[in-house]
């Protein structure tokens, strides 16, 4: 799928752009499909130690993690792309129809940014009081977590839920135009957020968007999560893309091709060489691969 030219044009001018119907539910039940294998294997490992009282195996993907988490957080521990490095969700970051919409932004010479989640925003009911900084997403830029060496790149951002998000499970409200300003000053206390006093005057949109589609954004646009009403998980992904050779804001983790007209060959494609690339890093640091 190519973005119109319309569409691109409104990405420049308000840094944000929701593209409906870019992956079909088929496409992306394989990355659903492994999270839920990932979930059974993480609650019979708790329910052998006696962390869990019960499996809850009928429950729906949208259901399940949350039934878990309330008897067991430690479910939730490490658990994101770069720790569990699943085979589907690397296919999923190097996916044709993703890539072609990155294309339309980023020209053909693509690179996958190590700045990369999976979200389990769990029902706020749930979630309690505890500050959590991927259930209630504070008022940030994406940049404001990348290196000042990335100040040239272009890393765009692309999130994409695997349940509807909506105003009541918890999307996301962007601010328009405001990345025209550049970066704002942040504050790392009770997660990286804009500094209160700093906060741009500006009327935010509601970025509901429904499973298959993408919100696209800037680096520079502030954007916030807000809390989930629902009874269900919103699951979601955010990737980054940035241009191969761009600095990526984050360069001791990997980057790799995706995408390359000029050197096809240079796009990687193993699995266990993205996982070799992930569990070096962690090598290096001294930390160990969390998998609970
Ligand atoms: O998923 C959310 O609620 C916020 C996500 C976010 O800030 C991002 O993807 O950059
Ligand atoms: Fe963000």
């Amino acid at each position: 799928m190519q973005l119109t030219i319309e569409q691109i044009i409104f990405f420049q001018t308000e840094g944000y752009l929701i593209v409906p119907n870019v992956l079909s539910d088929d496409e992306l039940q394989p990355v659903i499909d492994e999270l839920e294998r990932e979930i059974d294997d993480r609650a019979r490992k708790l329910f052998a130690e006696g962390k869990l009282q019960a499996l809850h195996e009928g429950e729906p993907f949208e259901r399940r993690y949350a039934s878990l988490h309330a008897q067991c957080r430690e479910i939730g521990k490490g658990f994101d792309i770069q720790h569990y490095l699943g085979e589907a969700m690397f296919r999923h970051l190097g996916s044709e129809k993703l890539l072609d919409v990155v294309e339309c932004l980023l020209g053909s010479e693509l690179s996958c940014n190590p700045i990369q989640h999976l979200r389990a925003k769990l029902p706020a009911k749930q979630a309690g009081d505890e500050p959590d900084y991927f259930q209630n997403v504070p008022w940030h830029q994406d940049c404001a977590v990348t290196t000042p060496d990335s100040e040239a790149s272009e890393i765009i951002t692309f999130w994409m839920p695997l349940v509807d998000a909506t105003a009541e499970t918890g999307c996301m409200e962007v601010m328009p135009r405001v990345f025209k300003q550049g970066y704002i000053n942040h504050r790392a206390e009770g997660g990286t957020m804009i500094d209160p006093d700093k906060l741009p005057d500006a009327v935010p949109v509601l970025a509901e968007c429904p499973k298959g589609s993408l919100v696209i954004m800037n680096k520079y646009t502030p954007h916030r999560g807000i809390g989930n009403r629902s009874n269900i998980v919103r699951w979601s992904i955010d990737l980054r893309y940035h241009k191969t050779g761009a600095n990526s804001g984050r360069s001791f983790q990997p980057s790799f091709p995706v995408r390359s007209a000029s050197h096809p060959e240079s796009v990687l494609t193993d699995v266990h060489e993205w996982r070799r690339l992930w569990q070096t890093v962690k090598e290096e640091k001294g930390q160990k691969l969390h998998r609970v």
